[in-house]
């Protein structure tokens, strides 16, 4: 009977562990023919069927050394890359017979004081998801996971005690990776852990561009239980991401360098990294940065592992820290969820339904202006970027937000909120993703239904979510109601999902003031005092407000004076993330002092007329041209010009728009489709129609002329 030995990640929690080294390097040593190949030549995978023999020999050299893990004989055996050796169809069963073959090795060596465990390795598909190759990039996600599952299937029947994905070059492969071992965890009952590993290159990206703190950002919100990097560089060029993951990581922490950069002599890679040099280096990560788990890539021989095993030994695993951080992740980079100072900029204005130009360039599919929207929303100072693509005008925005993500993935370097309240949106988006994204939003007008249909999502693709203070009662509208509300979406989430409090973003609501009517007048008070209960009541969770509600209606100057009270006030209570149009943005003290008490009365509800001193105070205030705000009417064709001057009452211009609109359309159909329409989304928005009937009426009457 084989002896008791503890799990693999028991083992990883109890000591330092060392992998094996090189396949690829013996094998190409033993010089192999087509025949020696088994007429398939250059597939080390087919060796498992053909030859089984040179690979016992390789994995029994490694245990020789003293390795506590075997690599199985499957890097390339991804039913895409055996398909470039006709053998797709055998993906499943070279997997299970590589697995086979190292279990028996590897239980040969183990003994009750060295157990020898094996994993289960599983290199790139050759594609790239996330890219924007024609040939690489087009491939969707479930096509990608159903890339890895025979591999995986076959890999856990085998027996492997640990799946090791590594030299992965695009982080939204990882993701599929892991989706496969899930659904096959789903299948079979069996929870095998894995380890995921990144390869970056000399300045410390993967070939995407993803940097170490995105990589951490986007592995901690996945099913993973290590997370290293391998490959690549060699050693000293892993320092510094070694020392991050170190940090930062909750998870144990693998390196399992090349030796060395290779250098092409004679047309063969030559990996100058001599064993005790490589030994050394591995003992310092393991010492000054707490990395648990050791071994060798490519170059590295059965001297390199003698050479770390006796360098490290048997060591005490290194702590982790108890506490992942709360990030969320673009391609490229990590974004703390909590900005210092508060709050976290979300950038407003890439959304169909609250910006004028996205809306037409979403209509005319032109996906590069709207980031240009999304670049200039960065620029200004946004953090995230809220995407919305809802449009009333169209039914796919499930494609258009598909591919958009992908756009803005390449091109933009703030992590996304997707915003959508359909269910297939946000997973088409998020399966596009290859970052770590925020999904706006949930909440509770339907019970449970919203948060049964979109959790699910959250947790396969690691996002965080946004919960609206909505029950099957309404709107929360008291402080009291947005806390309670907010505990039953906290307990179902956490309870029966899993979800961390620190991935759920509480939205109070924010309602405009400028409606003055008695059921809102003490709305941002009950807002601001809501953030604090739900802060106090609900530890760990974050805070989020689309601020530019609170002012809709008012004359736009006054909008940014009454934004910034309540931002400040908001901020004050708590508040973490404020969705925002960023260079609208105006700081607290810069306010005068006048007209930040006026805007403190509406606000704060001190004083009943405070609305009605508000409108006085801006009226036909325009805005600073010195401030040098863009014109937001810029590129605006004359008919949204019009819509914008009704929604803004923007009085000055309107009869010269009106002209040159009736020169080139019926003026029917200018009352029609432009003016009445505009009209009834003033109406809709505030239920305040006298803000601007009287120009509106002001506006038919120019018509007539
Ligand atoms: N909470 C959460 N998500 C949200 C909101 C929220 N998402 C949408 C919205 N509210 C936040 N986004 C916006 C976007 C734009 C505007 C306001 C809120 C806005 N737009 C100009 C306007 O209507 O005057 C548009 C001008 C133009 O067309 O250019 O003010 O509360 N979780």
């Amino acid at each position: 009977m084989a002896p008791q030995i503890p799990a693999f990640m028991d083992l990883v929690r109890e000591r330092v562990v060392i992998y094996d080294g090189a396949m690829g390097a013996q094998i190409l040593d033993l010089n192999l023919d087509a025949d020696g190949y088994g007429g398939i030549e250059g597939c080390n995978e087919y060796l498992v069927f053909h030859n089984p023999s040179i690979i016992e020999t390789i994995h029994a050299s490694f245990l020789e050394v003293g390795c506590d893990v075997l690599e199985t004989d499957t890097f390339g055996g991804s039913k895409l890359k055996l398909e470039e050796y006709g053998l797709g169809e055998r993906t499943y069963d070279q997997n299970r017979a590589a697995a086979e073959l190292a279990r028996r090795v590897a239980s040969a060596y183990t003994t009750p004081s060295h157990p020898r465990y094996v994993a289960g390795s599983i290199g790139p598909t050759g594609l790239l998801p996330a890219s924007e190759d024609p040939m690489l990039g087009n491939a969707r996600f479930a096509e990608v996971v159903g890339l890895f599952t025979d591999q995986v299937r076959g890999l856990a029947d085998g027996g492997v005690d640990v799946f090791i994905i590594e030299t992965t070059q695009d982080i939204l492969e990882l993701k599929a990776a892991v989706h496969a071992i899930l659904q096959v965890r789903r299948e079979t009952g069996i929870r095998i852990p894995i380890q995921a590993q990144v390869t970056l290159d000399t300045s410390g990206r993967m070939l995407l561009g993803t940097d170490i703190a995105a990589v951490l950002a986007i592995l901690e919100s996945f099913p993973v239980d290590v997370v290293g990097l391998n490959c690549s560089t060699g050693p000293e060029h892993m320092r510094e991401p070694a020392r991050y993951l170190g940090e930062f990581s909750t998870r144990p922490v693998s390196i399992i360098p090349n030796a060395g950069i290779p250098q092409n002599v004679d047309g063969r890679a030559v990996f100058p990294l001599q064993p005790d040099v490589m030994a050394a280096q591995l003992l310092a990560m393991v010492e000054e940065f707490g990395v648990g788990v050791v071994g060798g890539c490519c170059g590295t021989t059965p001297a390199h592992l003698d050479a770390v095993v006796k360098a490290i030994g048997r060591r005490p695993a290194p702590l982790r820290p108890a506490r992942k951080l709360p990030m969320l992740a673009s391609m490229t980079r990590a974004v703390a969820i909590q900005q210092d100072p508060a709050p976290t900029i979300v950038g407003e204005r890439v959304n169909t339904l609250g910006s004028r130009k996205v809306k037409r360039l979403a209509l005319a599919d032109d996906y590069d202006g709207i980031i240009e929207v999304a670049r200039s929303q960065v620029d200004e100072g946004a953090h995230t970027l809220d995407v919305c693509m809802a449009m009333t005008e169209r039914t796919d925005e499930r494609e258009t937000m598909r591919r958009l993500v992908k756009k803005l993935a390449l091109n933009v370097e703030a992590p996304l909120v997707i915003d959508s309240t359909e269910a297939d949106v946000l997973q088409d988006a998020l399966e596009q993703y290859p970052g770590r994204a925020v999904i706006n939003s949930i909440n509770m007008e339907n019970g449970r239904g919203r948060i049964d249909a979109v959790l699910p999502l959250a947790i396969a693709h690691g996002a965080a979510v946004v919960g609206m203070t909505i029950d099957e009662e309404g709107m929360a509208k008291t402080a009291e109601r947005k806390a309670a509300v907010a505990r039953k979406i906290h307990d179902i989430v956490t309870s029966d999902y899993g979800l961390e409090p620190e991935s759920l973003i509480f939205d109070p609501l924010t309602f405009p003031l400028s409606t003055g009517e008695e059921e809102f007048f003490r709305s941002a008070v009950e807002t601001i005092e809501g953030i604090r209960l739900i802060e106090r009541e609900l530890p760990g969770v974050m805070t989020i407000l689309g601020i530019s509600n609170v002012s809709f209606g008012l004359n736009p100057v006054a909008r940014k004076v009454v934004n910034a009270v309540f931002l400040y006030h908001a901020v004050e209570a708590g508040l973490d993330l404020a969705i925002v149009h960023p260079s609208h943005v105006v700081p607290f003290a810069e306010i005068p002092l006048e007209e930040r008490e006026l805007a403190e009365d509406l606000v704060l509800a001190r004083r009943p007329d405070a609305l009605q001193r508000i409108i006085e105070r801006f009226e036909g205030r325009v805005e600073d041209a010195s401030a040098g705000g863009p014109d937001p009417m810029a590129d605006l064709d004359v008919f949204e010009r019009l819509h914008y001057r009704i929604l803004h009452r923007k009085k000055e211009g309107i009869e010269a728009d009106i002209d040159l609109a009736v020169a080139q359309r019926d003026p029917v159909k200018v009352l029609n489709d432009t003016l009445l329409p505009a009209m009834k989304e003033v109406g809709d928005k505030f239920g305040a129609g006298e803000l601007i009937l009287p120009f509106v009426l002001q506006s038919a009457e120019a018509m007539k002329r």
